[in-house]
């Protein structure tokens, strides 16, 4: 087939014009020979796992080709496979110390410590994991899409994911020699929400099967995605920190899109509303009927996403979390500026925990609540944007607030894994909660109304019933331009 051709041909191709890279690619010989192994299994991936029936499609993306500002932001049509997944850094900075844990304020490491060397590479395993797991949780998404502009932004965020991807493989094959390069292998072979070789974490073996999904999980776990890539950010092996730094810069456009992807559902639900007279967000029918999601229902999937998500941060009190920091491998959020000794050791974080019954507040020591406190920060972090979709409610005189639901509301992980309370966070019996989870958690019918709302809409300027348009086009583009070409 045509594949193999276009796969061997992408390999005659000098590998700096294919891969754009401030990483000296054509210098290291051993890398190349390592990425070249790995590329076309990343292009069958590719044309196996990403988006499902637009592999030929011109798309209006934009490359990173260099880490300065001219090279951030090129614009152009593009096919996917053909995409150019740069391997870029953040600049180096001279004389940088590592800035936490045991090691604080020796130089930061170059190469892999030999000590941490199998923490490291789990944590970059685990990372790098995540990334082609939410292109293939999207992957279906591109038949349904609102617009030509959505369709845009959605493959805009998965060759940036794919682009993550290839960050880490860089990583793993650089550092890690053999083992690394069986990482990169396997990172391709498992599959979001395949029994026998699933994705690692839980939220990614989840499904993402509308559009509303999509916008939540941009908004609420690529925000995980930034809170443990600024973690990472600190690592002492300086060769992590400077990559995602680099990709935190592309992370901010996931929560753009999944922040706006809601606020214009919000924004054409209340819209709707005034126009038809309606007043009550609760009278649920009769706002279905208008063809446009009701805000109860935009709740209940708030309240799945946000839960899922919470589950990414670990246990909130963990060993391995106070392993990683002790060891430098990862910082707090900007660790930099807090203004403590940076080791902890005598310090300690008031935690929420489940216990006798009870919640409470209890300080404990402060290394242990590592991923505590950057779930802490997290929630503090997905405020901004619910407040401006409230504010949008607010606006349209419409008496409704979408909130974050209680800590402890559905997880699967750490201190709440066994308890039952509602979003509001009083606690029920099991049987209690069962009763009223299809209150809490999107349900069949959600399901069903939200499927019969995904009508793919690709005249070029038009827009699905559900949503508003955005209130300006990527690059400057207006209203009617063709994001992409789809014969
Ligand atoms: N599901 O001490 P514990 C992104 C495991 S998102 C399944 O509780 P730890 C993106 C854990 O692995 C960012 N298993 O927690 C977003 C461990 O297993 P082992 C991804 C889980 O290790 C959108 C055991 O439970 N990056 O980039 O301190 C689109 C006990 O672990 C889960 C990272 O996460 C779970 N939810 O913290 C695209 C950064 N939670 O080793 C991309 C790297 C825990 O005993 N990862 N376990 O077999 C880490 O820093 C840490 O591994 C975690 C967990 C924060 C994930
Ligand atoms: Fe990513
Ligand atoms: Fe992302």
């Amino acid at each position: 087939m045509s594949e193999a051709i276009t796969n061997e041909a992408l390999v005659e191709v000098s590998y700096d014009d294919l891969i754009p890279n401030n990483v000296d690619l054509s210098e290291d010989k051993a890398l190349r020979r390592a990425l070249e192994k790995w590329q076309p299994d990343y292009v069958n991936w590719w044309r196996d796992m990403g988006p499902d029936g637009f592999q030929e499609a011109q798309v209006y993306l934009r490359t990173a080709v260099g880490v300065d500002k001219q090279g951030w932001a090129k614009f152009g049509y593009v096919k996917m496979p053909e995409y150019r997944w740069g391997i870029l850094l953040a600049p180096k900075e001279e004389g940088r110390t590592i800035p936490c844990g045991k090691h604080k304020g020796e130089p930061a490491w170059q190469e892999v410590p030999g000590e941490y060397r199998a923490m490291l590479r789990r944590l970059l395993v685990i990372q790098g994991d995540t990334e082609p797991a939410s292109v293939e949780q999207q992957r279906h998404l591109g038949k349904t899409c609102p617009s030509l502009y959505d369709l845009r932004n959605l493959f805009q965020v998965n060759v940036e994911e794919g682009r993550h991807l290839w960050a880490i493989v860089y990583l793993l094959q650089k550092y890690f020699g053999r083992d690394g390069r069986e990482e990169a292998a396997e990172l391709l072979n498992r599959r979001s929400g395949n029994v026998d070789k699933p994705r690692i974490l839980g939220a990614f073996n989840e499904k993402t099967p509308d559009w509303l999904s999509f916008f939540m999980f941009t908004y609420f776990t690529d925000r995980d995605g930034k809170m443990q890539l600024e973690s990472l950010a600190q690592s002492g092996f300086d060769p992590l920190s400077r990559t995602t730094r680099f990709m935190l810069m592309e992370e901010a456009f996931h929560m753009f899109v999944g922040e706006t992807g809601v606020g214009r559902i919000v924004e054409r639900t209340c819209q709707a509303m005034n126009d038809a007279g309606i007043t009550d967000p609760y009278d649920v029918e009769a706002v279905r009927k208008l063809g446009v999601i009701d805000l109860p229902l935009l709740q209940r999937k708030a309240n799945f996403h946000v839960s899922v998500t919470r589950d990414l941060f670990g246990a909130e009190i963990s060993t391995n979390g106070a392993n990683s920091f002790n060891a430098g491998l990862k910082g707090r959020f900007q660790e930099t500026k807090i203004d403590d000794d940076h080791q902890l050791l005598n310090d300690s974080y008031s935690v929420l925990r489940f216990k006798d019954g009870a919640f409470v507040e209890e300080e404990v020591p402060a290394l242990s609540a590592i991923n505590a406190r950057l779930l802490d920060d997290y929630i503090k972090d997905c405020q901004g944007g619910v407040n401006r979709w409230n504010k949008i409610i607010e606006k349209a005189g419409l008496d409704f607030q979408i909130v974050q639901p209680h800590k402890a509301f559905n997880r699967n992980i750490g201190e709440f894994r066994d308890v039952f309370v509602s979003p509001a966070g009083e606690l029920m019996e099991q049987a209690a909660f069962d009763a009223r989870r299809e209150a809490f958690l999107p349900n069949q019918q959600d399901y069903d109304f939200l499927s019969s709302l995904m009508q793919p809409v690709t005249e070029p300027g038009k827009y699905a019933s559900w949503i508003a348009p955005p209130k300006v086009g990527v690059d400057q583009k207006t209203g009617d331009f063709e994001y992409v070409k789809i014969d």
